[in-house]
């Protein structure tokens, strides 16, 4: 009998023994891919003995690009996964680690279950239904990027800011096409956002000249995640393509009109530098249906914008506030009081809808911290 136990506890040993070791080659091929401790913690070690690991490289539409580190394969989602789906998370995305089967001579996997996420990053689809759609999965920093000749907004980079910080997510701003603008109005606009933010790193740079690329390439670290995040047109492919090396993937030319670029990128996947980071591009966020009423109202009402300017109070609702220039325009009849009342309408549902957005967030003391100083900033700036 004893000696049964102890050939049973040897047994159990030797097990553990190789599970440890063969736990330890499994993620030294996927820690270049970014599995790192937190993935470790988060897994059940049963499913190790059961299945592989692989992390979601590309999503088409009814099918995935998985990579164990090694190969990149074909993969499909169990038919249990798509059934069970209540959910957009609980569907794969681009740099979700997932357990797989390989079959095939590893030339095809089936996606068996979605490992947890350290950072998500979701936005809501337009429309009134509150849904969303999944951006990427475990993405450790995420540039946003303004061209600094017409896209630069302070508003717009504090709603991407928000949906960022929402995530857990570590920001850094880029300011692209240097080379449109002259070296004051640069220094200018990185001011301005470092008095907006002080915490926040901001990086100018030009794909054209290439000033300030070198900076940007410094920023990427082995085996973590980044994202591109950006208006269409101001350069996120360019950026890639220069990370690269060679342009791989298409970007398009600006329409002459208005200097906006067509929307090229239509696809996001997880592209492995040679220096060992990983990038996804994204198309941009106006085609991803973000900002939409908030960033229009400006563009909408750019009269009432211009007037609200020379309002006495910088907090001015155009309301009853005394001094107030849109109040003033009104009553001289400059002003449309359909207009005005329009406007009006769209400014509360805006920050009614931004309020509420903020307010679920409320828990996490660091960012309703984070949510107070935007908005108190943000008064500044109207
Ligand atoms: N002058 C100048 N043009 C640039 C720079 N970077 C990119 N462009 C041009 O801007 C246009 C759009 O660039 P893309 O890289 O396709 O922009 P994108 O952000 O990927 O756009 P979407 O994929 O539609 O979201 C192209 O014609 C680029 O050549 C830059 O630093 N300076
Ligand atoms: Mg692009
Ligand atoms: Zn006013």
């Amino acid at each position: 009998m004893l000696h049964f136990v102890t050939h049973f506890e040897n047994r159990l040993a030797y097990s553990y023994l190789f599970k440890i070791f063969f736990m330890k080659n499994v993620f030294n091929y996927i820690k270049k891919l970014g599995f790192d401790r937190w993935f470790q913690d988060n897994i059940d070690p049963g499913k190790l003995a059961e299945f592989e690991i692989a992390r979601v490289i590309a999503v088409h539409k009814d099918s995935y690009i998985v990579s164990n580190g090694e190969n990149d394969v074909f993969a499909e989602l169990l038919g249990k996964m798509t059934y069970s789906a209540v959910s957009p998370t609980d569907y794969p995305t681009v740099g979700d680690w997932v357990l797989v089967h390989f079959y095939d001579d590893d030339n095809f996997a089936i996606i068996h279950e979605i490992l947890p996420r350290k950072t998500l990053l979701k936005r809501k689809t337009s429309g009134k239904n509150i849904d969303f759609q999944l951006i990427a999965a475990n993405i450790d920093t995420a540039f946003i990027i303004q061209s600094m000749d017409s896209n630069y907004n302070l508003r717009r980079l504090e709603r991407y800011l928000v949906m960022i910080n929402e995530s857990n997510i570590q920001p850094v701003v880029l300011l692209s096409k240097g080379d449109l603008v002259t070296p004051e109005e640069i220094e200018g606009k990185i001011t301005d956002i470092e008095n907006l933010m002080p915490q926040l790193q901001v990086q100018s740079f030009s794909n054209k000249n290439g000033i300030g690329l070198e900076k940007v390439k410094d920023l990427l670290v082995y085996s973590q995640t980044y994202c591109l995040l950006g208006s269409s047109g101001v350069g996120k492919t360019t950026l890639l393509n220069n990370f690269i090396g060679e342009t791989l993937f298409e970007t398009k030319t600006i329409r002459e009109k208005d200097s906006k670029g067509r929307h090229c990128t239509t696809q996001r996947q997880l592209i492995r530098l040679n220096c060992g980071a990983m990038v996804i591009d994204n198309p941009g966020m106006r085609e991803l249906g973000i900002l939409s009423v908030e960033l229009g109202l400006d563009e909408t009402f750019s009269e009432i914008i211009d007037l609200s300017k020379k309002c006495k109070f910088n907090d001015c609702t155009h309301v009853n506030e005394k001094g107030c220039a849109v109040l003033n325009a009104i009553r001289k009849g400059q002003l449309a009081e359909k207009r005005y009342q329009n406007f009006i309408k769209m400014n509360k549902e805006s920050i009614y809808n931004e309020m509420s957005y903020l307010e679920k967030r409320k828990k996490d003391k660091q960012f309703a911290k984070y949510c107070k100083t935007v908005m108190k900033q943000k008064k500044n700036i109207r």
